[in-house]
């Protein structure tokens, strides 16, 4: 096992619901008379990537007016807003990382296996939302980081785990990936990389095929998990379990 890959929002923290709020906060803020309740932003996150998101709302809403020349850049003034109302909400600690995040990242940085970033959301929100629970070198932590400016085509397309993997100059084979939506699942499987799915509420109702594992989170040694593997009891994700489920993942028995 050469290299662990993370996805961010709803993997290394349950962000969808501050994304949601920063939203509607710059609805409100630019004058545009949308809502986006939890139902409906749950069907919205098929969609990836905030502007393609954003781009979708309007022409099903609102198609007369989705069709002219500026709306790109309307999309990119209402996106700007949002950004800093997630800022707002997520920065200074203000969302803690999921269970067992940081210890599976310092156990990783202590073992020499490197870290990466595949993410599709925009490269401000990622400092908002790691500096304080991952330092203010952050970036120095992570040996690979693709995102919404690096790369164009969003999950479930392959391309971020295309350009980590590129970065870092692993097999997909010998990585594995952390998810939370079926999008993210597929766009690590179809770059080739065993992938553990930790959905939210916002993914639960998704199917998972293909997944090297679907947990609660990751865990810790006082909130254990079960395990994939048959017969194995409950723990957490270390690197140990990761290395033993890499194994039977390559021996096509987990
Ligand atoms: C999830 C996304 C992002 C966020 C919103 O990204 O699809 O679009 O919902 O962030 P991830 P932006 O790949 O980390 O799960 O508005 O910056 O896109
Ligand atoms: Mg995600």
């Amino acid at each position: 096992m050469e290299a662990l890959i993370f996805d961010v929002d709803g993997t290394l923290a349950d962000t969808e619901s501050a994304h949601l709020q920063a939203f509607n906060a710059a609805f409100a803020e630019v004058g545009l008379d949308w809502y986006w309740d939890e139902a409906l932003y749950t069907r919205l996150l098929k969609v990836a990537g905030g502007k393609e998101r954003l781009l979708h709302y309007w022409h099903v809403a609102d198609l007369e007016c989705a069709d002219g020349a500026c709306i790109h850049d309307v999309i990119d003034a209402v996106h700007a807003v949002k950004t800093r109302h997630y800022a707002a909400r997520v920065g200074d600690g203000g969302l803690p990382l999921r269970p067992g995040i940081a210890r599976l990242i310092a156990e990783a940085e202590a073992a020499c296996i490197p870290v990466a970033i595949a993410t599709t959301t925009t490269p401000a929100n990622l400092d908002a939302l790691l500096r304080a629970p991952l330092g203010r070198d952050w970036r120095m932590r992570f040996a690979a980081i693709a995102d919404a400016d690096t790369t164009q085509v969003k999950k479930p397309a392959p391309d971020v785990y295309l350009d980590v993997l590129r970065q870092l100059g692993v097999q997909a084979a010998n990585c594995i990936a952390f998810e939370d939506s079926a999008n993210g699942l597929h766009a690590a499987r179809a770059a080739g990389v065993p992938t553990i799915v930790t959905p939210t509420a916002y993914t639960a109702h998704e199917t998972f095929e293909d997944a090297l594992a679907v947990l609660p989170h990751l865990g810790d040694p006082h909130a254990p998990v079960p395990s994939p593997v048959a017969g194995e009891a409950p723990g957490w994700v270390d690197l140990v379990t990761l290395r033993r489920w890499h194994r039977h993942t390559l021996a096509g028995t987990a």
